[in-house]
């Protein structure tokens, strides 16, 4: 995976990336990153990226011109015409499985406005995608491209050293992950659940098949509806979801 960055602040690309996970696969080569200033295709006496817009209101807009020339000098070195994300929140809202297919693609190219934006007539010549990472603002793209670059990362082949840990956790299926313990084996007068103490195996994955259910239900009830259950785990769930409901009715 190359990833490639059209940015005003290429120093937080950088020290962002080349930390901790993402930082071991790029320097093993399994990533490469490469965060482009793109106020180096700003050709004029100052070198100028931004203007005021046309029509008045709403400060300053990054300028077409720097943006698309540091677009062609990385289009111009891939193989074909790379997919460019652009991060606004008037995008499609991530999630797992955008990272996932995305992880899939040679190279990405992420581009990070800031200001009040760019002007609308270059994002309509370069840009394949319109990302959001949410519903709240932010002051530029270059946090919401790490969160993608990071999680994207890890759809990698390679990148995690436990690769089962890509699939059996939050998200897979649409179910949070189970809760998990460490030494020591009671801390704070609080045990491990006396199961995963057992050594039995299908015991186990049962307990955490139902944690992860329960945990979904309770906390993320918009996920469970896209979660692939069987006809027995969905009457746990209309059981739990009465008695959540008769609770509720008794703190009244
Ligand atoms: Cl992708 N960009 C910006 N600037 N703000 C955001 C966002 C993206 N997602 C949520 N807020």
């Amino acid at each position: 995976m190359n990833f490639h960055v059209l940015t005003l602040f290429p120093e937080m690309i950088e020290n962002g990336m080349n930390t901790s996970i993402t930082g071991r696969a790029i320097a093993k080569g399994l990533l490469t990153l490469e965060a482009v200033n793109i106020r180096d295709y700003a050709f004029n006496k100052h070198q100028k990226v931004d203007d005021y817009t046309y029509g008045g209101g709403a400060g300053m807009l990054m300028q077409a011109e720097p943006v698309y020339l540091a677009y062609e000098a990385i289009a111009e070195r891939t193989a074909k015409k790379p997919r460019v994300v652009y991060l606004t929140p008037q995008g499609q809202v991530f999630n797992q499985a955008m990272a996932r297919e995305m992880a899939l693609e040679e190279d990405l190219v992420f581009l990070c406005g800031h200001y009040e934006g760019i002007d609308e007539r270059v994002l309509e010549e370069i840009v394949t995608d319109y990302v959001s990472i949410g519903d709240y603002v932010l002051t530029g793209g270059e946090l919401p491209a790490m969160v993608m670059m990071d999680s994207i990362s890890r759809m990698v082949p390679g990148v995690l050293n436990n690769q089962e840990s890509g699939e059996t956790e939050s998200f897979a299926g649409n179910l949070l992950e189970y809760p998990q313990y460490s030494r020591p084996e009671e801390w704070h007068g609080k045990k491990v659940p006396e199961v995963l103490m057992s050594g039995h195996h299908a015991n186990i994955e049962k307990w955490r098949r139902e944690q992860s259910i329960y945990r979904t239900a309770k906390r993320r009830p918009d996920l469970l509806k896209k979660a692939d259950l069987t006809n027995k785990e969905w009457n746990y769930v209309r059981q739990l979801r009465k008695q959540w409901k008769e609770e509720e009715e008794q703190t009244k």
